[in-house]
């Protein structure tokens, strides 16, 4: 008879021997689930022999991203062009880019017996990550991170990345999504879930305002990150300073103003997006301030005045993106992203929108720090 035990072991075992796939020395020693993603399965390895090394091994989710190989040829593309620019004109702090490892084969991906895509990154070393935002101070470091990312490719011409992931943060296109869930689902209307919907469809015309400007070219198309959340922003456990934003499947042709929403949506909701107290979410006007000190002063370079405009509706729109891609996969039955109970896409969604009720209501003094930081 097979028991659970078996199972266990032996899907450790299968894991193992993935991970044996990207170890070019030693043995793999330890495996753990790691970090707290939505939508890849992502593990920390230690290897045996070579002292303290450990790697990022993930299984990329292929019902989200459809042509994997493209994210290890961005990332490949991506970080030789950093590499150059930064052995060039070094920094004078301490700044890391993840590594992509290659299998003993020479592969940069591995895909298993039933057919999974496997692939490793290098793990920073003595670094760390925060899932919620902490003082005034570590909001210019993580301004200073998304500026420093943005810099270190304002260089490298968007069409050289492929899409790898079609329609990501076109909200209009969510929209679409979610009306066509919502004409074909049958919609239980709890009290929350008519909150959502009025939410929402007091939203329409505005989900078009980054797209529109993109159209008419007030907006450049730009290398983006797509995902610079605050848990995406590496420490230096010793000094405390910003040294790498890691996750880099989404790292494509976009606008900045996505990253710059998400990142602020992230960071300035200091009860974190996985908090059950959705009534209490707010934007945190002073984090945001710290954080768009710190990334101008890196940024300030590249910017141009059509880019400062948009920057309160980045904030706004992203927020209420996310919101809205939460509430349509809680509709759709939880197909995209990773949950822990039936409900929780509803949960994420109800603070997301919090979060965007704040930040209108703050527009004004939202607007008046963007024009102070210029
Ligand atoms: C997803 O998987 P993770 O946690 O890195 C999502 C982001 C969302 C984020 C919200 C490809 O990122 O867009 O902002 O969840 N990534 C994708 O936590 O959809
Ligand atoms: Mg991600």
């Amino acid at each position: 008879m097979t028991t659970i035990e078996d199972i266990k072991t032996q899907r450790a075992n299968n894991l193992i021997a993935i991970a044996q796939q990207f170890t070019l020395q030693g043995e793999v020693r330890d495996i753990q689930a790691f970090g707290n993603g939505n939508i890849n399965d992502t593990f920390l390895v230690s290897v045996d022999g070579t002292a303290g090394q450990r790697f990022v091994l993930q299984r990329i989710n292929t019902q989200v991203f459809r042509q994997p190989e493209l994210i290890m040829q961005n990332m490949c593309i991506f970080t030789e062009h950093v590499l150059e620019k930064l052995q060039q004109n070094p920094l004078n702090r301490r700044w890391e880019v993840p590594r992509v490892l290659f299998t003993k084969n020479a592969q940069d991906h591995w895909i298993d017996a039933d057919g999974a895509f496997w692939r490793a990154m290098s793990f920073i070393a003595d670094s760390q990550s925060f899932d919620r935002m902490g003082d005034r101070t570590q909001a210019g470091e993580v301004g200073y991170a998304l500026g420093m990312f943005h810099n270190l490719i304002s260089d490298l011409p968007p069409e050289k990345l492929a899409d790898t992931l079609v329609g990501f943060h076109i909200t209009p296109l969510y929209l679409e999504q979610y009306n066509q869930v919502l004409a074909t689902t049958a919609v239980a209307k709890t009290p929350e879930v008519n909150y959502c919907l009025q939410f929402v469809s007091d939203r329409q015309t505005f989900v078009d305002i980054l797209e529109d400007a993109k159209a008419t070219g007030k907006l450049p198309l730009r290398l983006m990150h797509g995902d610079p959340k605050i848990n995406n922003v590496m420490f230096d456990t010793d000094s405390g300073l910003a040294i790498s934003v890691i996750d880099l499947d989404t790292v494509k042709p976009g606008l900045v103003h996505y990253d710059i929403g998400d990142c602020l949506r992230s960071a300035c909701n200091l009860s974190g997006e996985e908090t059950e107290d959705w009534q209490n979410v707010a934007f945190d006007t002073d984090i945001c301030e710290g954080i768009l000190q710190g990334y101008l002063s890196v940024a300030k370079e590249f910017l141009t005045e059509n880019d400062y405009t948009y920057i309160y509706d980045a904030i706004r729109l992203i927020a209420f993106e996310l919101g809205l891609r939460f509430f349509t996969d809680y509709l759709a039955g939880n197909v995209y992203f990773k949950v822990k109970h039936p409900e929780h896409n509803l949960a994420r969604a109800l603070v997301q929108f919090a979060l965007t009720k704040s930040i209108e209501t703050q527009e004004s003094t939202i607007r008046a720090i963007i024009q102070d930081v210029k």
